[in-house]
């Protein structure tokens, strides 16, 4: 089991980036405490030095599996399906210009908040019509780099657009390209599954990336998921890919992420 966990390049708001702040720092941190990779959270490229943060990866010995892009909703506002075409233009540019980046670190693209909702006002059918349109575009674009992109279902008290995996998958249906599939994150599965393990079997070979939280949002073993089951379901379907941790830094970041190796390394050993 390769794992990894959540690291934002930028200041951010979304609480579950279980590392931000100084780059050096976290990233020595992350690959001394053991893990194989690193997801990088990044808001705009260019704010980023992606020399550098090569640099940096490769010097812990770090992966990176996957680039987040939802803080380009959660900090400016972007979405596939706002009812301003430039906000939906500047969306799908910024997805597009994360190209070169999952090129360099052969990344997943990570399409999460960045989908946007379905904001007041907005017919529900336009919105998803929008959300397609954007995504076959995003995908067109990246498939010649053979780059991936990722869509992930994220439960209600978040998005009113695509909850769930039977959605995740219509959608996947709907846009018709090869390299869009989706993440699956335990976090929201536990919100909106009725059971996860039958969702994850149900999505298989289209299963791109996968993010580990406990049902509260604490690491893997904070709460009561049953992650050796979820895990064995996950890599009995064929999923070759990274466990990505994206939890609370609680009690702290250091803390989180140590327990959550251990207690999954063991899941793994048992
Ligand atoms: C991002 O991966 C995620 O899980 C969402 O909860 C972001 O708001
Ligand atoms: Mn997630």
């Amino acid at each position: 089991m390769k794992l990894s966990i959540v690291l934002s390049t930028q200041p951010a708001r979304f609480q579950a980036a279980t590392f931000k702040g100084d780059l050096e720092t976290n990233l020595r941190c992350i690959g001394a405490l053991g893990y194989d990779g690193v997801e990088l959270a990044i808001r705009d490229p260019k704010l980023v030095d992606l020399d550098k943060l090569e640099r940096l990866t490769r010097e812990s010995k770090l992966s990176v599996p996957a680039i987040g892009t939802g803080q380009a909703w959660g900090e400016e506002g972007l979405s596939f399906t706002d009812p301003d075409p430039q906000v939906r233009r500047a969306a799908i540019e910024r997805i597009k210009s994360h190209i070169p980046g999952a090129v360099r670190f052969g990344a997943v693209i990570i399409i999460g908040l960045i989908r946007g909702i379905v904001k007041t006002g907005v017919d529900p059918v336009q919105a998803m019509d929008w959300l397609v349109e954007a995504l076959q575009e995003c995908s067109a674009a990246a498939r010649p780099h053979g780059i991936r992109l990722a869509l992930e279902p994220i439960n209600r008290f978040e998005t009113t657009l695509i909850n769930d995996a039977t959605q995740g998958l219509e959608l996947i249906k709907r846009v018709g390209a090869d390299n869009f599939g989706l993440l699956l994150d335990t976090f929201h599965m536990n919100i909106e599954e009725s059971d996860i393990e039958a969702s994850i079997r149900q999505c298989g070979a289209h299963i791109f990336h996968f993010h580990v939280a406990d049902s509260n949002r604490w690491y893997p073993g904070a709460g009561h998921l049953d992650f050796k089951s979820i895990l064995n379901v996950l890599f009995a379907s064929g999923y070759q890919g990274y466990v990505s941790g994206e939890f609370l830094p609680k009690p702290d970041a250091d803390s989180s992420a140590r327990q959550a190796l251990a207690n999954l390394r063991k899941i793994q050993s048992s």
